[in-house]
Formats: C-alpha cells, sequence, structure tokens
C-alpha cells in the first residue's frame, strides 16, 4: 500500500542531483560515506524502509529479505541488471523489485566498442608504453594490432545494449551475428545485416571478434565454458562488459595465458571486485573497473528512473520498470 512520504534508505552515494531530488520528495536516507553496506546493516536498512535502493554492490538474498520488515514494500534497484537480488524470494514476500533498463544503454555500448578497439589496436598497451618512456621513434613493424574493419562480431544477447554495440560496430565495418533466445525482429535484423545463430557453439567457432551482452541468469551462468571457449579460434577477441559470471573466468585465463585467444576486453569479473591474478599479468588483456555505465547523464538517468519508479508505486500505480520474476 502507498503511503505519502515513505521511508527511503539509498545504499550507496549518488549524484548530488538525484540525493537532493530524493531528499525533497522523500525521506530519504542517504550514505554519504559511500561505503557499501554489510549484511547486517542491509537487514537494518531493510527493517526500517518502505523503499530500498540498492546497487549491485548490495546481496540481496534470500536471507535478508526473509529478515525485511512489514513496511518494506519495494526494492527500487540503481542499475539495470538485478542478478544481485532473489527477485523470486521478494516477489514471494510481497516486494516489488524495479531497475533502470533503457538509460545506460549507448553508454556501455560505447565502452563495449571502445574495448573492442583497445585490444585489437593495442591502445592501453600503446599508451602505457609512451608513459613508460619506451617511445623511441615510429617503427614500421612496432605495436602491429589486427584491423577491425571487415571482421565477424558474435554478439551473445541481442537486447538492447547488444542491439546498440551492433549498431556501432558495423559503422566500424564489422559484420553482426548474434546468439540469443530468439532471433530480432526482422526490421532489426535487416536494419543489421544481422545473422542469427541459434546454436551458440555453430557462432563462437566462427567469430573474429565475441561480444558477451546477455544478463546473468542461472541459465547464462558459465555460458562460455570452458568447453565453449575452446570452440573459439585462436586469432578471436572477447569482450565482456555484461556480467563476470557469463564466462568461465579460470578458464578465459588460461586460454589467454597460454596463447589459445587474442586477446580480450574485460569490464566486469567473475568474484568482482576480485580479479583473477593470471589476468593482471597479460598484455593483451585489456580490464576496466566495471565502468560500463559510469557516465555523469547515466547516473542522472538512473537515478530519475528510481524516482519514477518510487513515485508511480506511491500513486498506487504498477512502477514502469517492474522486474518480473518469471521474465529472468
Ligand atoms: C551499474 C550495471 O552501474 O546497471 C547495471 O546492470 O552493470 C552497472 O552499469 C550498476 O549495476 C549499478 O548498480
Amino acid at each position: 500500500m502507498a503511503v505519502r512520504k515513505p521511508k527511503v534508505v539509498v545504499t550507496r552515494k549518488l549524484p548530488d542531483l538525484v540525493e537532493t531530488r530524493m531528499r525533497e520528495l522523500f525521506d530519504t536516507e542517504l550514505n554519504l560515506s559511500d561505503e557499501p553496506m554489510s549484511q547486517e546493516a542491509l537487514a537494518g536498512a531493510m527493517q526500517r524502509a518502505d523503499v530500498l535502493a540498492p546497487t549491485i554492490t548490495d546481496r540481496i538474498d534470500r536471507k535478508v529479505i526473509d529478515q525485511a520488515g512489514e513496511r518494506l514494500k519495494l526494492i527500487a534497484n540503481f542499475g539495470a541488471g538485478v542478478d544481485h537480488i532473489d527477485v523470486a524470494a521478494a516477489t514471494q514476500r510481497g516486494l516489488l523489485v524495479t531497475n533502470t533498463p533503457g538509460v545506460l544503454t549507448d553508454d556501455t555500448a560505447d565502452l563495449t566498442m571502445g574495448l573492442i578497439m583497445a585490444v585489437a589496436r593495442r591502445v592501453v598497451e600503446g599508451a602505457e608504453a609512451v608513459k613508460a618512456g619506451a617511445f623511441h621513434g615510429w617503427s614500421p613493424t612496432w605495436m602491429l594490432g589486427r584491423r577491425i574493419s571487415g571482421k565477424r562480431l558474435g554478439v551473445v544477447g541481442m537486447g538492447r545494449i547488444g542491439q546498440a554495440l551492433a549498431r556501432r560496430a558495423r559503422a566500424f565495418g564489422l559484420s553482426i551475428h548474434y546468439h540469443n533466445r530468439k532471433p530480432v525482429s526482422p526490421r532489426i535484423a535487416e536494419e543489421l545485416e544481422a545473422t542469427y545463430w541459434e546454436s551458440l557453439d555453430q557462432m563462437l567457432a566462427r567469430m573474429d571478434v565475441i561480444s558477451v551482452n546477455c544478463p546473468h541468469t542461472p541459465g547464462t551462468y558459465h555460458l562460455l565454458s570452458a568447453r565453449r571457449l575452446k570452440l573459439v579460434r585462436p586469432h578471436a577477441i572477447i569482450v565482456n562488459t555484461a556480467r563476470g559470471e557469463i564466462i568461465d573466468e579460470a578458464a578465459l585465463a588460461a586460454m589467454l595465458a597460454a596463447g589459445e585467444l587474442a586477446g580480450a576486453g574485460l569490464d566486469v569479473y567473475e568474484h568482482e571486485p576480485a580479479i583473477n591474478p593470471k589476468l593482471l599479468k597479460l598484455p593483451n588483456v585489456v580490464l576496466l573497473p566495471h565502468m560500463g555505465s559510469a557516465t555523469m547523464e547515466a547516473r542522472v538517468d538512473m537515478g530519475e528512473k528510481v524516482i519514477v519508479n518510487i513515485r508511480t508505486w506511491m500513486d498506487g500505480h504498477n512502477p514502469p520498470d517492474r522486474v518480473i520474476p518469471a521474465m529472468l
């Protein structure tokens, strides 16, 4: 049931603009230190709040959901992915879960394209060499990467971000292939001149660049397993801006170290923020700190979505970005 000025607990520091608006609209408790909450602190927040506004750094499992107070009604996630929330357990307890899709699509697709370029053209390696004083003048055989144009990109998961990446990649001269639960609409397939692969195995074995763009669900955990990674051709590169759990990180690191894959660009990790130490040592790997949607514009838009979801719920309506467990 909607309340007049609900108690909203925000678990991390958000942009000032978002926090100020939330203070104006709700009885909002902010986290000014930005320190991630322990499970105990999270359980406490869920006891005193009507609405919890968490982020990916909160593990909202069945245990904390079971300890939630009677007044908690809405989990308005600041982020698109909800794999850190047990949505089924929340729903069983009568809690609504919302997320912030759409507003981080372009930024995440931009960064994915950036990672493809960075790995293929050794951008980070080159920049580090300059800063280390290792640039002694042009050489015809130094820092040779691989051309992007004319290559095949295999997109694993052709949702909003996958499609936005495909549009960018087309402009760079890549041809688009994809694996998805179902094909995209004929209009989008035509626009992108995209080739659909029902079999992920078949697609992986044929691509030059592979990008992971699907959500992490029980069904996509280790989708790129050790067995599947072995199907990828040794000259190929893999990028992941979705979730680390989708790739078997240990198997990927071992293959990269053994030269069985040309390179990788990773923004997310299986045991985030921990990173497989093998990856840290490899020159053919570009590692970023989960910054796919890290633009001021995206963060403000994400905050706006959180606010709209809370307001709509307060008004007794179905929030626009409600996450339905069956859809996961
Ligand atoms: C967000 C993300 O910044 O939205 C997502 O799913 O992966 C990130 O880009 C993060 O989730 C914030 O909670």
